[in-house]
């Protein structure tokens, strides 16, 4: 079964996604996610430009071969643009592997292991009150697991915190108004955000205490400390938390020096989860092999598609590590079917990120997976269960777009 076209997607539903459409000789068409936030159009055109002309007359059933081909094939091995490159293409197989065999895909990856994806949703507030409001709405949708992240005394804006001021210019033309938190704004350059590191460590155990005294024990709660603390800031949070006991704390430090996580954990036993910029399986050797972190992060979008992150799940799951899927709402609505699909069939699944795509989105991305009682359920439609529509997307151009920065107070550059 021959690849006779591949397409390149790029468009922007509420925000900017790309997609890659694979069609083969007898007309069967599948999907996959090369979105990458900010940088977009460096993967369109590494997919273009080196991966395209490649594909073309490949059998389309040979995923491995294919995706060893892109991986070992370059010389130039990992990275984020490579490696969203290569898993648009093998999550675009997979969907046209489970069409032909009239399958939803994650038949093919085993069936069935569960019934469900439980999934976290993103409570957000500047001050507590709106932080109550903003669990309560989540609990009210039916979702059973919330990250928290709020404001912090002194800080203008901060990661993680929806406020009608990002709503206003995350929203580009204003006809898509946001729902919630997009870090990414639409803008010729990034916005600059402030970071005041022990304001932060001040702050954050008296957020988690009050949220427990409000909603009580059982609620599993979850923290994102998006990689801007040293080992022993890290350690220091950690311990903090510990009496509010977090279903996990979400990368303590960049981790590109993975042996620092050692020292994190001998400080605390409150969950670690990691990796939602790594993108092969490399870089978690260390960290499975000590266990350091208890979650993975990586979606398939980034993660070199199914093939890769299955790999990486089943080397998590000889230490007991569980799946914690990336699912912000820049990864699109097909890395998302291509996450449930997995979950659904591993055997060590931990929790799904959900922040819901916008109506703009779900416009262009016709998807069947659904979200009922805070699980995520893929459909049964055969493939991923995603369909794609050009004409509306084509009333969606790309608008440039960057994620923020940040500085400390003293003005010198910071982790974002
Ligand atoms: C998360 C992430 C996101 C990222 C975003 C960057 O845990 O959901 O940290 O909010 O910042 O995906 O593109
Ligand atoms: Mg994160």
């Amino acid at each position: 079964m021959r690849i006779t076209a591949a397409d390149v997607l790029v468009a922007s539903p509420g925000r900017n996604f790309v997609t890659l459409r694979i069609t083969t000789e007898d007309g069967v068409t599948g999907l996959g996610d090369a979105t990458l936030n900010g940088r977009e159009l460096a993967v369109a055109a590494y997919l273009s430009e080196h991966v395209v002309p490649l594909l073309i007359g490949r059998d389309a059933h040979r995923i491995e071969d294919t995706w060893q081909y892109l991986y070992r094939g370059a010389y130039w091995r990992r990275g984020p643009v490579t490696m969203a490159s290569i898993a648009a293409v093998d999550t675009a197989l997979w969907d046209i592997k489970a069409k032909v065999a009239g399958l939803p895909l994650y038949q093919l990856l085993g069936g069935r292991s569960r019934d469900g994806l439980l999934v976290y949703g993103h409570a957000s507030g500047a001050e507590l009150p709106e932080l109550f409001d903003s669990i309560n709405e989540h609990l009210e949708e039916g979702y059973r697991a919330v990250r928290v992240q709020t404001g912090i005394p002194g800080l203008p804006s901060v990661y993680g915190v929806a406020s009608s001021k990002n709503a206003a210019a995350g929203a580009g033309s204003g006809s898509d108004a946001r729902y919630d938190y997009e870090p990414a704004r639409r803008s010729a350059v990034p916005v600059e955000e402030s970071w005041d590191t022990r304001a932060y460590l001040r702050h954050a155990p008296t957020v988690f205490e009050a949220v427990r005294n409000e909603f009580g024990p059982e609620l599993p709660l979850l923290h994102d400390a998006h990689h801007r603390l040293t080992p022993i800031q890290a350690a220091k949070l950690g311990k903090s938390l510990e009496p509010y006991d977090l279903f996990w704390l979400e990368d303590v430090t960049p981790a590109e020096n993975q042996a620092v996580l050692r020292r994190v954990r001998e400080h605390t036993t409150t969950p670690l989860a990691i990796g939602e910029v790594f993108n092969t399986i490399w870089d978690y050797r260390e960290l499975f092999e000590e266990q350091l972190i208890d979650y993975v992060r990586s979606p398939v979008t980034h993660a070199g598609g199914i093939t890769g992150l299955r790999r990486i799940f089943d080397y998590a799951a000889v230490y007991q590590i569980k799946s914690g899927v990336h699912g912000p709402t820049d990864v699109s609505p097909v890395g998302l079917a291509a996450a449930i699909h997995l979950g659904i069939a591993i055997p060590n699944f931990g929790i799904q990120e959900y922040m819901k795509h916008s109506p703009a989105t779900h416009e262009v991305f016709r998807t069947t997976y659904t979200f009922e009682q805070g699980m995520l359920k893929p459909g049964e439609q055969p493939g991923l269960g995603v369909d794609y529509d050009d004409l509306v997307a084509q009333s969606f151009p790309y608008e440039a777009a960057y994620l923020p920065v940040n500085r400390l107070l003293d003005g010198s550059m910071h982790d974002w």
